[in-house]
């Protein structure tokens, strides 16, 4: 499929923005230069907790090519707020969240290792730096608390005045006495302990960002790195009150990459558009490697407790869960909604489960904030329910796959106990498909086999869903959030018929500029070359929600669809007229306007050169031009769902583990590019054995990071996978006029326990924690030999 034929749905159209990127000709915020540009280097904190006592800037504002040295105070006393710090999530007692405040230059106290001291701006980045080391900073070193397992205690040191015990809040969802009343009457109860490791979320393109002030125009534009530039220019301005909102531009330009790490309003991006006022220059920062595993958010970090009550026959009959969430030193944007709303609604998995009750404690450490990374809360509850239903199931000597048969939900749509309604799925199917591909029957055939060679050979399946698609307004609204989501499009058809389709989506890796455009190409009737995707300026789309939450499909690309109903319903007046036929005999199809039954008809182009200049017909009627924008907003989450096979192999001598086979079988509704669709599912496992086999951010009993670089934070390679074998089931969604379902977290929200169901069933144990390195597996390969 080339760029100058009309491309379906469904086709496996090649990224249009590729050319592009691997030609070297990719514009992302580091390649760009401001005339006048000085350069931002940030002091960090080397203390996980400490006082700032005082910080001397004379000897380092002295050093040449220094042109402005900056603190928390010059900060405090232009009256900037501070960041904001999540979502309001009342406790369980009805109390509200316990938050610090989160200045974007530590004020009096620095309470992570790697926040933020002071900025040095200067000619060159090696003078600033230069200068930083002349900074004079008196601390008085506090007690720290990074590890989560002691924060709550009593005596532990205190982060932040605002929340006792480090406790942000207590919440709780689902039916406590119902739960109870499910394990008085349980056959069989299945108890977990899992630890979501922390991760780093390690976008190719670190975080930049460029300020600059226009003192004519009063006026600020800020470059960045962001997944989602109106909201970055709306909590920069009203809530940092950095600027008023028609005085800021915000542009995102090529973004490398995210993972949900973009999403939110960092210190850096904040202090490079304040700065740049101060110093009257514009303000360059890239952040360095080392800088991004010290202060990029986060993600995951969780300890859970789980309890499964079930009867002689396996069947779920209630469901408990104990999670204490690490928030870092400071709540994150959206830190509050990831164990949250983001995390306890999933609980009930593909099942039919009765009961469920869920409390999350938020909790502050002296570590990096922590806030959304792919999937974000729901790989968290997927973990938990798809090892807990694994375990039941070896306990009670029911084979996984049929126990999971005998739970799940049948039909939608389905009210979960925890507030999500499934609206339509079929998780027998993909299961069955996932079960055939992986020619689960015959595992026991090579089990045997690799035991000869010497192998531990396990299967494992993860039967996943995840609530994606992050935007309905009413949804999102009973969830206690007090806003709505939904996204914008506008279509712009030019008068010789190209059009430019202006999203509030913002693609940085998944393909956008082709899918959005293959969208439009395929209801136009009009080739694909001729379309043209805008993205990342606030200056150029009115308003947008960004991306995340796999809803750039299902919410971006639907409002694109609305725009376009509009386009063609203007289209058909305007040929209604110049064919002097009556509007509702005019049909549109395969990029012609054509009256019903006869052969006269106009090429869409001849119809967009008319609304512009040719005008045959009555403006006092129908207004010239052919422009029109909408805003979606679906009526429910999409909920996508699959089942995903990992069958490995362990060698006990080494504890090394070889992935030999990984089925994928997901259910993403329509599928508008099924190679981008694949890819997306491709680069999710990836990051998700990641997280199940290698990955862990680690800090020692002084808060000080110990995997601060690739040396010490190991990432997948693509030589640790085999060859995905990717498949497709289909239900349609009804909650979007294109029947999609977001397909970019699900491959991060499947595949760790897939993993992990697998080791357990090669070493025989249900005690494996995630990353499980070849150091643990190890271990406990050779406890089972010295067993044997
Ligand atoms: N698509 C499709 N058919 C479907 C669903 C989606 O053809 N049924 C296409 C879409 O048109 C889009 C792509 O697949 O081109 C992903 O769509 P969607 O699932 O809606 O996800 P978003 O575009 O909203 O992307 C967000 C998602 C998230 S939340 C994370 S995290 C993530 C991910 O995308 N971060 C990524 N994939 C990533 N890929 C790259 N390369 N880089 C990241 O940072």
């Amino acid at each position: 499929m080339n760029a100058s034929t009309v491309t379906p749905i469904g086709a496996p159209v090649r990224r249009k923005e590729d050319k592009r990127f691997i030609t070297g000709k990719g514009r992302y915020t580091d390649d760009l230069s401001r005339p006048g540009q000085a350069h931002a280097y940030f002091l960090r904190s080397p203390y996980a907790h400490a006082r700032i006592r005082t910080i001397d800037t004379a000897a380092a504002a002295e050093m040449p090519g220094v042109v402005g040295v900056l603190t928390g105070r010059d900060l405090a006393q232009d009256g900037l707020g501070g960041l904001i710090c999540g979502w309001m999530i009342n406790s369980k007692d009805g109390s509200p969240m316990r938050a610090g405040a989160h200045p974007a230059l530590a004020v009096d106290t620095v309470r992570y290792v790697g926040d933020h001291v002071a900025v040095v701006i200067a000619e060159t980045l090696n003078l600033a730096k230069d200068a930083a080391a002349a900074l004079a900073v008196e601390y008085e070193v506090l007690p720290a608390v990074p590890d989560l397992a002691v924060a709550q205690a009593q005596g532990a040191a205190q982060i932040h005045e605002a929340a006792p015990n480090n406790t942000v809040f207590e919440w709780e969802l689902g039916d406590r006495a119902a739960v109870e009343a499910a394990f008085a009457q349980a056959a069989h109860v299945t108890e977990i302990d899992i630890v979501n490791n922390r991760l780093a979320p390690n976008p190719m393109e670190p975080r930049a960002a460029i300020g600059e002030y226009d003192a004519g125009d009063e006026a600020y534009t800020l470059w960045t790195t962001s997944q989602n530039p109106h909201v970055a220019r709306l909590v920069l301005s009203a809530f940092v009150g950095l600027a008023p909102e028609n005085k800021l531009r915000v542009i995102a330009p090529d973004v490398g990459g995210g993972f949900g790490s973009k999403i939110f309003i960092y210190a850096e991006e904040t202090v490079c558009a304040w700065a740049a006022k101060k110093v009257g220059r514009p303000v360059k920062w890239t952040c360095e490697r080392g800088e991004a595993f010290l202060c990029d958010a986060h993600g995951r970090d969780h300890v859970t407790k789980g309890r499964l009550a079930l009867d002689a026959q396996g069947k779920i009959l209630g469901f408990q869960v104990k999670t204490i969430a690490n928030m870092g030193a400071y709540l994150s944007t959206f830190a509050s909604c990831v164990p949250t709303y983001l995390y306890a609604t999933l609980l009930s998995g593909q099942y039919a489960i009765p009961a469920i009750y869920c409390e999350v404690d938020a909790v502050y450490t002296n570590t990096a904030p922590v806030d959304a990374y792919r999937g974000a809360g729901r790989p968290e509850a997927t973990f938990l329910v798809e090892r807990i239903v694994d375990k039941a199931a070896r306990e009670l000597g029911i084979d996984p796959a049929e126990m999971r048969r005998r739970n799940f939900i049948t039909a939608f749509p389905h009210q979960t106990p925890v507030i999500m309604c499934y609206d339509a799925g079929d998780y027998a199917a993909s299961l069955d498909k996932a079960l055939e591909m992986a020619d689960y029957a015959g595992f026991p055939a090579r089990r045997a086999e690799a035991e000869r060679r010497g192998k531990l050979r396990g299967i494992g399946l993860s039967n996943y869903i995840e609530a994606c698609g992050i935007a309905p307004s009413a949804a999102v609204g009973s969830l206690g959030a007090g806003v709505g989501l939904w996204e914008s499009a506008e279509v712009r058809v030019n008068p010789t018929g190209n059009v430019e389709v202006l999203t509030g989506s913002h693609s940085h890796g998944q393909g956008h500029e082709t899918t959005f455009a293959q969208l439009v190409s395929a209801r136009l009737g009009i080739p694909i070359d001729q379309v043209t995707v805008i993205h990342g300026d606030t200056d150029k789309v009115q308003f947008g929600m960004g991306t995340y939450g796999s809803r750039s499909g299902a919410v971006g690309m639907s409002a694109i669809v609305k725009a376009l109903d509009k386009v063609e319903a203007k289209a058909k007046k305007i040929a209604a007229h110049i064919l002097e036929a009556s509007e509702g005999d005019i049909e549109f199809k395969d990029g012609r306007f054509s009256v019903a039954g006869t052969d006269r008809g106009l090429a869409f182009a001849e119809v967009a050169l008319n609304a512009y200049v040719a005008h045959k017909f009555p403006t006092s009627e129908i207004e010239p031009g052919l422009k029109e924008g909408a805003f979606y907003d679906p009526t429910n989450f999409t909920f996508p769902a699959g089942c995903h096979v990992c069958e490995l192999e362990v060698d006990p001598e080494t504890g090394t583990t070889e992935i030999v086979n990984w089925i994928a079988v997901d259910d993403f509704g329509t599928v508008i590019n099924p190679m981008i669709v694949e890819g997306q599912v491709h680069g999710g496992i990836a990051q998700g054995v990641g997280q199940a086999l290698m990955e862990r951010v680690a800090y020692d009993g002084e808060g000080q990071l110990v995997t601060g670089s690739y040396m010490d934070y190991q990432m997948p390679r693509a030589e640790d996978f085999p060859a995905f074998k990717v498949g497709m089931t289909e239900t349609r969604c009804p909650s979007n006029p294109l029947g999609m379902k977001g397909c970019g977290e699900a491959g991060a929200i499947a595949a760790p326990p897939a993993v992990i169901n697998a080791l357990a069933d090669a070493l025989g144990t249900q005690d494996i924690s995630m990353p499980a390195t070849p150091a643990k597996v190890w271990a406990i390969a050779q406890a089972r030999v010295t067993r044997q």
